[in-house]
């Protein structure tokens, strides 16, 4: 079942694989309604052991560009090791990118599963902005990983980290995670005694193997821009102060040829319904249509 679902979500990349030229983008900027998210220093020759690329702004519209007004985000980006990697590695070589409409962009990096080695992982994006109502918005991300390569490549981590800071001030955020129901994901309350106003982080399609939440603000994000491996310790279920957080795919096993991938989501104020509520609420309103016509 949910295999079938990752097929049809996937369908939309062959958008991007339809042009033929080496296009990329360095920033991009998608707009829906009154709701604005933006990434920027996509693409660089230093990200891969640096602090990594996307820094974001996921708010609402305001003047031209990336600008925003109620900025929930800083950061949102990738990270990857392959089996025998000594450290994380952030994704660096984009191939190639475009804006496939105004609240949507694709993206794809190259990178190697063995460090200096040949680029025999393809990682792909699919970003769509979407307004949900006057105050809610969430950014789905279909992310893939295709091993591109000869031979069949197995223990692979792929990391989603996103920093957000919400309201007047950053430290006073309050980080929840919530595991199970079809959908992982974190919520970053702007403080404890403001739950009203939340970025959330879901994982679904493929469930994660593992997450943590932590102080943001410093150069190692929560250890995938360190210099040792890192495997998140799904700790803490509650994290108050500069909120990041972080979600770990394990052990990835690719056939040449293959694909696995899942669907992350971002949302403003708006947390990723489960597949399992989405069918009881698809479910009631039947039954109340029936009941109208009765
Ligand atoms: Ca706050
Ligand atoms: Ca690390
Ligand atoms: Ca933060």
């Amino acid at each position: 079942m949910t295999r079938k679902i990752g097929l049809i979500a996937f369908a939309g990349l062959a958008v991007g694989q339809s042009v033929a030229s080496a296009q990329t983008l360095s920033t991009f900027v998608l707009n829906d309604g009154a709701f604005r998210y933006a990434e920027g220093s996509i693409t660089a020759t230093t990200l891969r052991t640096g602090t990594g690329a996307g820094t974001a702004n996921f708010g609402f519209a305001s003047g031209t560009g990336s600008g925003v007004s109620s900025d929930y985000l800083f950061q949102n980006w990738w990270w990857y090791r392959g089996a025998n990697d000594t450290r994380e590695y952030a994704l660096q070589n984009q191939t190639f990118g475009t804006q496939l409409s105004p609240n949507s962009a694709f993206l794809r990096y190259e990178e190697p599963s063995v460090n200096g080695g040949a680029r025999d992982l393809r990682f792909e994006f699919t970003y769509t902005l979407n307004q949900i109502s006057a105050t809610q918005a969430a950014v789905t991300i279909n992310w893939s990983v295709t091993n591109i390569g000869t031979a069949p490549v197995s223990g692979i981590n792929f990391f989603s980290y996103s920093d957000s800071d919400i309201g007047t001030s950053a430290t006073d955020d309050n980080g929840v995670y919530t595991a199970g129901g079809g959908a992982n994901f974190f919520q970053n309350f702007n403080s404890v005694t403001d739950p009203a106003n939340f970025f959330s982080v879901g994982a679904d399609l493929r469930l994660n193997s593992a997450y943590e939440q932590g102080n943001g603000f410093g150069t190692t994000r929560l250890g995938l821009a360190n210099t040792t491996v890192t495997n998140l310790a799904n700790t803490p279920a509650n994290f108050t102060g500069d909120w990041a957080g972080a979600l770990q795919w394990s052990g990835l096993s690719l056939e040449a040829g293959a694909t696995i991938g899942g669907r992350v989501t971002k949302g403003y104020n708006y947390v990723v319904p489960t597949p399992g509520a989405v069918a009881l609420l698809g479910l009631g309103g039947l039954v109340a249509a029936r009941r109208r016509r009765a």
